[in-house]
C-alpha cells in the first residue's frame, strides 16, 4: 500500500478549464481508467480517469475548480496495480473525451430493461455522434442500443448523463417509471408524473435515504405491477383440524426442546400439492410471449420482512422435504435474511412465492406476483369465526387465502380451483399423503 498523486495528464490546448463535475470522493474505491472529473472547455468537455487503482484519501479540487495539465486531483491509496500512463485522448466531434471504463450500476443488473434491447431499432450514427454525452455514457448507451440523439439532457448545459439514459428506456419500454429524462411530459404509459412537492411548506419534514433494498424491490414490484395482469382470488381454508395437530406437534416438538413449527409449512406442502396438481401454476412465461416454460421442481419463494426491507429466499425441493425440514429450512432462510446473510444464489430459481402475513395480522391482501413466477399465495392471520354446518353455527379456525395470478397465464376459474384445492387439502392434511 502507498500513497500516490494523481494530476491531471496532457489534455492538449485545455488550460485553465473548469472542473463541472467531480465524480468521487473521499473513501472511494476505484479502479483503473474510473472518471474521477469532468472538465470543460468552451468547445467541448472530457471526463479525466485515474491511472491508478486504490481508495481516494484525499480530494484537492471542487466543482467550479479552473485546472491545467499537472494540476492535483487527488491522493489514492493504491493497492496492488502499479501506476499507469495516462490514457490516450480520444478526440470526439464536439466534444473531446478521455476514455473511461465505467459499468451499469448494481441497480441494473437487476432490472429488466438492462437485459432487453431497447425496442428502438434504427440508430442515427451521425446524430449520435454530435449528442452531448461523456464518453462512459456513450459506451452505455451503444451498449443497450439507444440513440443518443433522442435523449434529452438533464446534465450542465443539456449534458446527458447516465440517468438521462435509464429515464429513456424506462420511458421508451413502457414501464413509466419515473425518470428526469425531460424529453416527455409523460411516462411510457401515458401516467403523468408526480409533481415534485415541498413537504416542508406544511410543517417539519425529515428526508431519508432510500436504502439498496428498498429501491431494488420497488423497481422489481413496481415493473411487475406494471407488466403482469394481476387478478386476486380470496378464500378461506378450515384449519381447525390442522392447528390441533400442530399445537400436539409442537407440545412434543417443546419436550426435545425443538423449536415450534408455524402454519406455514403446512401452507408449502399444500402449494407443491396445488403445483402438481395444477401445473399451469409453475410456470414462467418467456419474454416472447409465445411459448410457457413448464417447471418439474418444486422451489418456493417465501417472503421474509427484514429490519432493511422485503427480501424473498428460495426454499428448494420442498416435494422432497418434510414439515420438520422445512421448518429448519425456513428458520435458517429467515435468520439468514435477517442477518444479510443472502447470497444471490439464495434468491434465485423459485417458482412460485408465498407471503405470510399471518403473524402480524390482518384478513386479507392482494400480493404482487414475484415475476417471473405466475402467481402468488397471500396468507394473513387465522381467525375463530361461526360457520353454517347445515344445522348449525359451529366455532371454526379460518384461514384467509390470497391468490395473485398472471392473467395471461391463468383463468379466473383455475384461479378459483387452486385456491379452492388448497383449503381443501389444509382442511384434512391427511390430503396431502394421497
Ligand atoms: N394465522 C395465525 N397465526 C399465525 C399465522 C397465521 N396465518 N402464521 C403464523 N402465525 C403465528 C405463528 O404460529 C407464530 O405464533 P407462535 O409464536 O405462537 O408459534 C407467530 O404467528 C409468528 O410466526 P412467524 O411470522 O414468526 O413465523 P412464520 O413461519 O409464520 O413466518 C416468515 C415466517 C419469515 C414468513 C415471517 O416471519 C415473515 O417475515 N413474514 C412477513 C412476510 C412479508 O413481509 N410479506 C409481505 C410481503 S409484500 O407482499
Amino acid at each position: 500500500m502507498a500513497i500516490q498523486e494523481v494530476r491531471v495528464p496532457d489534455i492538449g490546448d485545455f488550460k485553465e478549464v473548469e472542473i463541472i463535475e467531480v465524480l468521487v470522493k473521499v473513501g472511494d474505491s476505484i479502479h483503473a481508467e474510473d472518471s474521477l472529473i469532468t472538465v470543460e472547455s468552451d468547445k467541448a468537455s472530457m471526463e479525466i480517469p485515474s491511472p491508478l487503482a486504490g481508495t481516494v484519501k484525499e480530494l484537492r479540487v471542487q466543482q467550479g475548480d479552473r485546472v491545467s495539465k499537472g494540476s492535483l486531483i487527488l491522493s489514492v491509496e493504491t493497492v496492488t496495480n502499479p501506476a499507469k500512463p495516462p490514457p490516450a485522448l480520444t478526440p470526439n466531434s464536439g466534444a473531446a473525451h478521455l476514455p473511461s471504463a465505467s459499468s451499469p450500476p448494481a441497480s441494473m443488473s437487476v432490472s429488466p430493461v438492462a437485459k432487453r434491447p431497447s425496442p428502438q431499432t434504427v440508430v442515427d450514427h451521425e446524430a449520435f455522434k454530435k449528442a452531448y454525452a461523456p464518453p462512459s455514457v456513450r459506451k452505455f448507451a451503444r451498449e443497450l442500443g439507444v440513440d443518443l440523439s433522442r435523449v434529452a439532457g438533464s446534465g450542465r448545459k443539456q449534458r446527458i448523463t447516465q440517468e438521462d439514459v435509464k429515464g429513456y428506456i424506462k420511458d421508451v419500454m413502457g414501464l413509466g417509471l419515473p425518470s428526469k429524462n425531460a424529453a416527455t411530459a409523460h411516462s411510457g404509459l401515458g401516467i403523468p408524473r408526480m409533481p415534485e412537492i415541498d413537504f416542508s411548506q406544511w410543517g417539519e419534514v425529515e428526508t431519508v435515504r432510500l436504502n439498496r433494498i428498498n429501491k431494488l424491490t420497488g423497481e422489481f414490484l413496481h415493473r411487475n405491477w406494471l407488466n403482469v395482469p394481476h387478478v386476486t382470488q380470496f378464500d378461506q381454508a378450515d384449519i381447525t383440524d390442522l392447528e390441533a395437530f400442530r399445537q400436539a406437534l409442537n407440545l412434543e416438538q417443546e419436550k426435545i426442546k425443538a423449536s415450534k413449527i408455524t402454519p406455514l409449512v403446512f401452507i408449502m406442502k399444500a402449494v407443491v400439492a396445488g403445483l402438481k396438481a395444477y401445473p399451469r401454476f409453475n410456470t414462467s412465461l418467456d419474454p416472447s410471449g409465445e411459448m410457457l416454460i413448464q417447471k418439474k421442481y418444486y422451489h418456493l419463494g417465501i417472503a421474509v420482512d427484514t429490519p432493511d426491507g422485503l427480501v424473498v429466499p428460495i426454499i428448494r425441493d420442498v416435494d422432497k422435504k418434510s414439515l420438520l425440514q422445512l421448518s429448519d429450512d425456513l428458520k435458517e432462510v429467515s435468520t439468514k435474511a435477517r442477518e444479510r446473510r443472502l447470497k444471490p444464489a439464495d434468491l434465485q430459481g423459485g417458482c412460485f412465492s408465498i407471503s405470510s402475513l399471518g403473524g402480524i395480522g390482518g384478513t386479507q391482501f392482494t400480493p404482487i406476483i414475484n415475476a417471473p413466477d405466475v402467481a402468488i399465495l397471500g396468507v394473513s392471520k387465522s381467525s375463530m369465526q361461526p360457520i353454517w354446518n347445515g344445522k348449525e353455527f359451529v366455532p371454526r379456525l379460518m384461514l384467509p387465502l390470497s391468490l395473485s395470478y398472471d392473467h395471461r397465464v391463468i383463468d379466473g376459474a383455475d384461479g378459483a380451483r387452486f385456491t379452492t384445492f388448497l383449503a381443501k387439502m389444509l382442511e384434512d392434511i391427511r390430503r396431502l399423503l394421497l
